[in-house]
């Protein structure tokens, strides 16, 4: 028996915005030809013996054969990539093939799925993947599966990453392990909770760092945006993690918002271990809400946090959200303001989008405030909501003036010259020349660009 795992392709918020000046952006960012996310090596990883199985990265321009060998098709897919799936969906049914869907966008609106797969499975994909795959074998396929938010991941297995290693063609050189799942907060933009759990399950240690020496790259992006939460069962969890990992002599890319634990010692800690990226979402918690609403103590915080980063060599990367119901257009100036005051050199800017099964999503449904359920437009890249005090075109320029604004500073900035663009980037040399830089003049590489 055989199953093809199937990666939609997604468009990358760039992509969608011809007004940005992509070279610039570009430089910066690259244009997010990740692997897939850990769905698939995971349940690669659970596919009993006597199964085959392959992958098909339509993300990463794999052709369809819609003819294949396969005895059932499986795919993965978070929302923006919802739209692709279920084409891909349509199309394989059409040519008589089984498809079963999980991720993301199918356990949170499943009964849409339905109307075009065979079978979806709702939530973790360990407790259920092997019933599914008898359940075909049998005949005896349901319409649902919930793998439910309490697997223990402790069982949890060492993804099988060599399903795109031998593939070519990603420009990120640097590997996603999941640490944790689910999330005690209750951001109105997140659907975490709803499809991973409201209680925050821990790897033990020993597995990850099992896992994280199997690893290929010495870039290691840690998935989880919980890791630094300021209570105590979390900053000792996290101390003991990153003290097992210091040995490995990885580079870590980490995500999170300004709800964190920034204690000086912490700081110090995370960077001996590897940390050299901090990712940092923006607009969401009420720290960064009250900074980029003018607060004084909260804006300070920011300028402390980023100094206290990167005077250890800890790149603070920025994710602006605009579009929460109290934006108006003065947002802009604050968050280049904050920019400039705060020293942040790399930023990336997108529209909230009301992803189902967060309570964004519930609320605006109520309202009834959706403009679209073209799920390839919840990128970032689109107005989805209707704003409260604003058109939506207001909204859309406020986007773009806020990309203009930052990279057109940066441009002009003499930060510009010794910015930290990855040297091992193949694309670096076009890079280079698209800002004006001519190649082989200095900046040290880390491999780490994201959006998440
Ligand atoms: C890696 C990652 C990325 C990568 C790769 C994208 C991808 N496909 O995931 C990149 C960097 C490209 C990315 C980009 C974005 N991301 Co992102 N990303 C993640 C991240 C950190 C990890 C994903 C992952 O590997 N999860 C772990 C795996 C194991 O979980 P899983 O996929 O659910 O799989 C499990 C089950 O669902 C099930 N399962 C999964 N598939 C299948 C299939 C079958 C057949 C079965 C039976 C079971 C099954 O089994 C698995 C094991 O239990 C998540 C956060 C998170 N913690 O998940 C955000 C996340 C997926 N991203 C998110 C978003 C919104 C984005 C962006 C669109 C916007 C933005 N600004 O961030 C951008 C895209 C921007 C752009 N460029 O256009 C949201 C998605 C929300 C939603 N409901 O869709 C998340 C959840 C973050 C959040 N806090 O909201 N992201």
């Amino acid at each position: 028996m055989k199953v093809t795992f199937i990666y939609p392709r997604f468009e990358k918020f760039l992509e969608t915005v011809p007004d940005l000046d992509r070279e610039l952006v570009d430089y910066f960012l690259g244009n997010f030809t990740t692997p897939p996310s850990l769905g698939i090596p995971i349940l690669a990883a659970l596919t009993p013996p006597d199964w085959e199985f392959d992958l098909v990265d339509d993300n990463n321009g794999d052709p369809v054969d819609l003819h294949t060998d396969a005895d059932v098709i499986a795919i993965n897919c978070f929302t923006p990539q919802a739209t692709r799936a279920l084409e891909l969906a349509d199309s394989f049914r059409a040519a008589g093939k089984t498809v079963v869907m999980g991720g993301f966008w199918p356990s949170t609106m499943h009964k849409e799925a339905l109307e075009h797969c065979d079978a979806v499975n709702i939530g973790d994909g360990e407790p259920t993947w092997a019933t599914i795959l008898d359940d075909v074998k049998n005949g005896t396929l349901a319409p649902v599966y919930k793998g439910g938010t309490s697997f223990d991941l402790a069982q949890m297995p060492i993804p099988r990453r060599d399903i795109f290693y031998d593939k070519g063609g990603y420009d990120w050189n640097e590997d996603l392990v999941q640490v944790a799942r689910g999330c005690t907060y209750k951001c109105g933009m997140c659907s975490i909770p709803t499809h991973a759990g409201h209680r925050i399950r821990l790897r033990p240690v020993t597995s990850i760092v099992e896992e994280v020496r199997t690893l290929k790259y010495d870039n290691v992006y840690l998935a989880d945006d919980m890791l630094f939460f300021p209570n105590n069962r979390l900053r000792k969890w996290t101390r003991e993690l990153f003290e097992a990992l210091t040995p490995l002599k990885k580079k870590f890319f980490v995500a999170s918002t300004m709800a964190l634990n920034t204690d000086d010692d912490f700081i110090d800690f995370i960077a001996h271990a590897g940390v050299d990226s901090f990712y940092c979402t923006m607009n969401v918690d009420p720290r960064s809400i009250r900074a980029l609403g003018g607060d004084l103590a909260a804006r300070q915080e920011l300028v402390d946090l980023v100094k206290k980063l990167e005077d250890r060599g800890i790149r603070f990367f920025a994710s602006f959200g605009l579009g929460r119901d109290w934006d108006g257009p003065e947002l802009v100036d604050s968050i280049l303001d904050l920019c400039r005051t705060a020293g942040i050199h790399t930023a990336e800017f997108f529209l909230f989008s009301p992803y189902p099964g967060s309570p964004f999503w519930d609320r605006l449904i109520r309202q009834d405030r959706i403009l679209t359920r073209e799920w390839r437009k919840y990128n970032g890249a689109h107005v989805i909501a209707r704003p409260l005090n604003m058109e939506p075109e207001q909204l859309y320029d406020m986007f773009i003036n806020v990309w203009r604004g930052f990279y057109t500073d940066l441009a002009r900035s003499e930060v510009v010259k010794n910015l930290r663009p990855d040297q091992s980037d193949p694309h670096m040399a076009k890079r280079r020349k698209a800002v004006g830089i001519k190649t082989g003049t200095s900046g040290k590489g880390n491999g780490h660009e994201d959006n998440s």
